[in-house]
């Protein structure tokens, strides 16, 4: 969830700020905060789309550098946002550069084509001044090349240096500031034997660090300062040993020095890592049963786990950023994991976790599966403040919008979901009770419930809710006996308000009658 103190700009009346006023006082003195909130909660980014270019197939794969947002895919056009399929395309073959702030297109492009047609994994030196592509292509511009290159981020000029000759698909990129380390499908690097792995100096000479894997590798986060990359994907041998799926390899030699025993069951893979100062985290996808499908942290100096969390919803894309994991995947029946959601219509695509101790966070944007394999997200890249996000669906939060979006803290712009309605009142003597059922807000866990008489401000309420927790709520109001009044409600996260509903008009009862309500 997010904590703020917020400026109130939604339009009310006199009346109502003294109110609103009076409830945050409340909050602020401990009475009713517990109730309300969880104070120790990490804060998200916002849930509310930030404008953002499209393209017109999957985006497989995000990397910043210097202000720069590198897209990587299956696609041939891009297109700003709102425009439709077809409207205000601009050619960009499977690879695209926007400003990270303002979402721009930048001139940057070359076309990347042939092999299996498709750009699958992009990271930038760690001095941000080189961007190495990988994934299933023969062709960079007319420029014969075998799967992996870099480009010059100043430029964006192709590098001459760095042209390994990788034998099959490229699915992952580390960069350290010794080495750049592939890993994929391929089992040879130039006509050498690299069985999923293979390290490269900046220059692009191939090193002697040697790993054999069974498998595919998808995912690499490197641990320098311990010596290792810790390695994720398909396998089920490294270096003749059994190991599933998450290996560390000594980082100069390929030699196994760290072992996951049992953090992934045999039918699970990595599909992700990503790590922050002290912590490295995995995103894991199964297939069949017994699997595990979720968010895994762990420590990066003893290789220690320190939480494992419970959705199913194979897991696409992890990453950190300031204290909360955001991934995608299409998670659902979450109930066992600390503010996670029982197993409902809806699967959750975008997911943010407290890094301290797995708790499912109150950020809930969304997006829908959408086309390829229906994955909804499938990378994520932190650029400076924004989160940006890409993937195969074609909505975020119901609207369209295809394979790109990104988040930013604020402003927070999204009014509530479900605005409430009065659907019930019953009316006694010198009083009338309405009921309405919570509305809930994308990023906000507690929202407010403004209660109209006559088109005066009378009560706010706070209540917790999420899309799968609407509790029913009521409110008596004290009034004349035998007065009619005309009740309307709205609800606020602080920020944005819905639109009053529509009036209920209830006559109060008059002692010893029976109450009236319509
Ligand atoms: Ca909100």
């Amino acid at each position: 969830m997010r904590l703020r103190i917020r400026t109130t700009r939604v339009a009310i009346t006199a009346s109502a700020v003294v109110l609103l006023a009076a409830a945050s006082l409340t909050t602020a003195s401990g009475s009713t905060a517990s109730r309300f909130s969880a104070a120790t909660d990490e804060e998200t980014l916002t849930a509310d789309p930030l404008a953002t270019w499209q393209t017109d197939g999957i985006v497989w794969s995000l990397a910043y550098a210097r202000g720069v947002v590198y897209v990587g895919g299956t696609f041939g056009s891009v297109r700003p946002p709102g425009a439709k399929r077809g409207e205000q395309e601009v050619a960009r073959k499977n690879f695209a550069a926007f400003d990270a702030v303002t979402g721009k297109l930048l001139p940057c492009t070359h076309s990347f084509s042939g092999a299996g047609d498709t750009v699958r994994a992009l990271k930038a030196s760690r001095d941000g001044q080189v961007l190495f592509v990988g994934g299933s292509f023969g062709k960079v511009g007319q420029t014969a090349v075998a799967n992996a290159v870099a480009l010059n981020t100043a430029d964006c000029s192709l590098r001459q240096d760095f042209r390994p000759a990788v034998s099959a698909t490229v699915r992952a990129i580390e960069t350290t500031d010794s080495a750049v380390y592939l890993g994929g499908d391929f089992t040879k690097v130039s006509d050498q034997t690299r069985g999923h792995i293979a390290a490269f100096s900046a220059g692009g000479s191939l090193l002697p660090f040697k790993a054999v894997i069974d498998k595919p590798v998808r995912a690499i986060a490197a641990a320098h300062e311990h010596g290792k990359v810790i390695v994720g994907g398909d396998f089920d041998e490294v270096n003749g040993a059994k190991t599933h799926a998450l290996v560390g390899l000594n980082r100069s030699t390929g030699a196994t020095v760290s072992l996951y025993p049992n953090w992934l069951p045999g039918r699970s893979v990595v599909k992700s890592l990503a790590r922050d100062e002290t912590n490295f985290y995995v995103g894991a996808e199964g297939s069949g049963t017994g699997i595990f499908d979720g968010r895994i942290a762990g420590r990066l100096s003893d290789g220690k786990m320190l939480w494992k969390d419970t959705c199913w919803g194979a897991t696409q894309a992890v990453v950190p950023y300031n204290g909360v994991l955001y991934s995608g995947s299409h998670a659902h029946d979450c109930g066992n994991t600390p503010g996670g959601f029982p197993e409902h219509n809806n699967r959750q695509h975008l997911l943010a976790n407290s890094v301290r101790d797995r708790k499912i966070l109150h950020w809930f944007p969304d997006t829908n599966e959408g086309i390829g394999e229906g994955q909804g997200p499938r990378a994520l890249a932190m650029a400076g403040e924004i989160l940006w996000a890409g993937g195969e669906f074609t909505a975020v939060n119901e609207k369209p919008q295809q394979s790109l979006t990104r988040f930013a803290a604020g402003p927070d712009t999204g009014v509530p979901e479900a605005a409430p309605r009065l659907t019930k009142a019953d009316a006694g003597a010198g009083k009338v009770t309405l009921e309405w059922r919570a509305a809930w807000d994308r990023d906000d866990a507690v929202l407010t419930y403004l209660i109209y008489r006559d088109g005066v401000l009378v009560a706010s309420q706070k209540q917790r809710s999420a899309s799968w927790d609407r509790p029913d709520m009521k409110y008596t109001d004290s009034v004349p006996s035998g007065s009619r009044h005309r009740y309307t409600i709205a609800v606020t996260d602080g920020e944005n308000a819905s639109a009053q509903s529509a009036p209920l008009e209830v006559t109060a009862a008059v002692a010893d009658k029976q109450p009236t309500g319509e």
